[in-house]
């Protein structure tokens, strides 16, 4: 390795998903630096490895959510479906891990507890739950957006005698759902793709507690066959350019810039085709669907229109309905069969605006009307999103500043890669990155390339510290502020916005300028050498 520093390692990441795996591979087998992954499970994965209830599926479609870098990946790896399901995207993360021969430098089953930058030293000490500490030059955060599951505070949530589990906390050896009465309390896009699949299952009754409906779309997964792939591989090249050059990572551009110079007439003949389609194709027809209300509220009524088609009861059709939001602006779900479950009559809905949840008892959840008695409750309640993991692993900077400290009224960043007062610390799809609004292996690809470069850059001059300027994080900050502003996404409740959980504060989180425009931005700060950030070639150039 290249070890420049006496640190026990040039770079410590933590995480082995999509991130982790991609940043090891790229800071060992390009640059030679020495490297060490943590991970909490006893595998890769990342998500992958969590998220394993029924119906746990990608909505980003499977010939893009994948790696881009590696031709003989490319080419080796086959999908089955249009959309991977979990089995297969795990599949696909360990068949990659032992291709590029990764899994020697993870710990596995070890959990980073603590990061605190040394000021006396500039070296990151960083200790786990096997009370080990390790020391770094490089600290870099590949913990994803969605990985610390939250479930609300239901008084005397834990009196429940049945069975209970998170979406995000899957039992590995599965779930026995036969004659049960089974309760999911959610309906994003966990809830959205376990209901059906529990419904089918020989279960006795299902019961939905839904808040807010959603506008999920079909997703029309279907088996690839080998003529599709060979289809895919002939323009595979183009394909994953055109991803890695979409505002959202997809390959595919809007067809129409707005909808607001057309008829609900015109709207539905556009949108018809691209519904029967399926998936994201549907959502991005119109360029300005989350920054012109028109163009949304059509849309949307579009959606509304599928729903009261699709189930029978026209009084439950309602309930489904979502009326206060526009679409998008709630991460959209795609959906099998979710709206044709509910006309099931072993399938139910309780609408918790109407008849909240008063509290868990020993044999079920009691509402504000009705004591519902059950077997087993899921919890499809989402997660502490974005900042949730990194906020538990108390991070240090410098001065001893905690990472919650710091963002106590929301992230603050630049670029979602790096902190002011946390010097070497860079965050993979950190806060302020576009990485949710995302296809998320595009996003991750540049910003593990970025952070790569930057790193073997900093290396190779000599570079001991860097850190963005507390102008440029500011600038940063206020620029994510300034274009959520101009769209539609501040208008609902969501995990976007911290909404989800009570004591979070309410601020829009990811960047929506762009991954196209985010990705040429970064590229310019580093073309830049490196602007917004501070260098520091010895460590007695530090103030004290
Ligand atoms: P989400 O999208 O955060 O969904 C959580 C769901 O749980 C949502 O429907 C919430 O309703 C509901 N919820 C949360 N708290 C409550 C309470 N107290 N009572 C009733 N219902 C509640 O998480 P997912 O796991 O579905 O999806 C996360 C991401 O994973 C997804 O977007 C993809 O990127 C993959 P609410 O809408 O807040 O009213």
């Amino acid at each position: 390795g290249g070890t420049v520093y006496e640190t026990d390692y040039d770079a410590v990441i933590v995480g082995a998903g999509f991130s982790g795996l991609y940043q090891l591979h790229r800071l060992r087998d390009e640059f030679g630096l020495s490297v060490k992954v943590i991970e909490k499970a006893d595998d890769v994965g990342g998500t992958w490895y969590w998220n394993r209830y029924p119906g746990a599926q990608c909505d980003s479609e499977s010939h893009v959510y994948c790696y881009s870098f590696n031709e003989e990946i490319l080419e080796e790896w086959q999908w089955s479906e249009r959309y991977p399901s979990q089995p297969e995207v795990l599949e696909y993360l360990r068949f990659v891990a032992d291709r590029l021969d990764l899994r020697k430098d993870i710990e596995f089953g070890t959990e980073v507890t603590s990061a605190s930058f040394d000021e006396s030293d500039g070296q990151w000490r960083i200790g786990t739950d096997d009370g080990e500490e390790l020391t770094s030059q490089f600290f870099v955060t590949a913990v994803g957006c969605l990985s610390e599951p939250w479930v609300p505070d239901f008084d005397h949530i834990d009196s429940f005698e049945g069975e209970a589990y998170h979406t995000g906390r899957w039992p590995h050896d599965g779930v026995d759902f036969a004659g049960k009465r089974i309760a999911v309390i959610g309906t994003g896009a966990s809830g959205i793709q376990v209901i059906p699949e529990v419904a089918e299952e020989d279960i006795d009754h299902l019961t939905v507690f839904q808040r807010t409906p959603n506008y999920a779309v079909p997703a029309r997964d279907r088996p690839l066959e080998d003529d599709d792939w060979d289809e895919i591989q002939k323009n595979y090249d183009e394909i994953l350019q055109t991803a890695h050059e979409n505002g959202f990572g997809m390959p595919f551009d809007p067809a129409y810039p707005t909808a607001e110079d057309k008829s609900m007439e015109e709207v539905r003949e556009i949108l018809e085709p691209r519904w029967q389609e399926g998936g994201f194709r549907f959502m991005l027809t119109f360029e300005d669907l989350v920054f012109n209300p028109e163009t949304n509220e059509k849309v949307s009524q579009f959606v509304r229109e599928k729903i009261r088609e699709t189930v029978d009861d026209p009084e439950l059709a309602e309930k489904l309905v979502p009326k206060d939001h526009y679409y998008a602006t709630k991460r959209p779900p795609l959906h099998t069969n979710y709206y044709e479950t509910f006309n099931e009559d072993h399938v139910s809905l309780v609408d918790v605006t109407e008849t909240p949840i008063e509290r868990m008892t020993p044999e079920g959840i009691q509402t504000s009307d009705d004591h519902h008695e059950f077997d087993m409750i899921i919890y499809a309640t989402g997660f502490d999103a974005m900042t949730g993991t990194l906020l538990n692993m108390d991070i240090r900077g410098r001065d001893d500043l905690t990472l919650e400290e710091k963002w106590a009224d929301g992230p603050q960043t630049y670029l979602g890669l790096a902190v002011h007062g946390f010097p070497n610390m860079f965050t993979i799809t950190g806060p302020q990155s576009p990485s949710v609004l995302s296809n998320m292996p595009v996003s991750i690809e540049h910003h593990v390339e970025w952070v790569s470069d930057a790193i073997n850059h900093f290396a190779e001059n000599d570079i001991r510290l860097v850190e963005p300027t507390r102008e440029a994080e500011e600038a940063w900050t206020a620029h994510n502020t300034e274009v959520a502003e101009q769209t539609l996404y501040p208008t609902a409740d969501s995990w976007y916005m911290n909404e989800n959980i009570e004591d979070k504060p309410t601020v829009f989180t990811p960047y929506i300028g762009g991954v196209d425009v985010y990705h040429q931005t970064i590229q310019e700060v580093a073309q830049k050498g490196y602007e917004g950030f501070e260098l520091t070639e010895s460590i007695s150039d530090l103030d004290p």
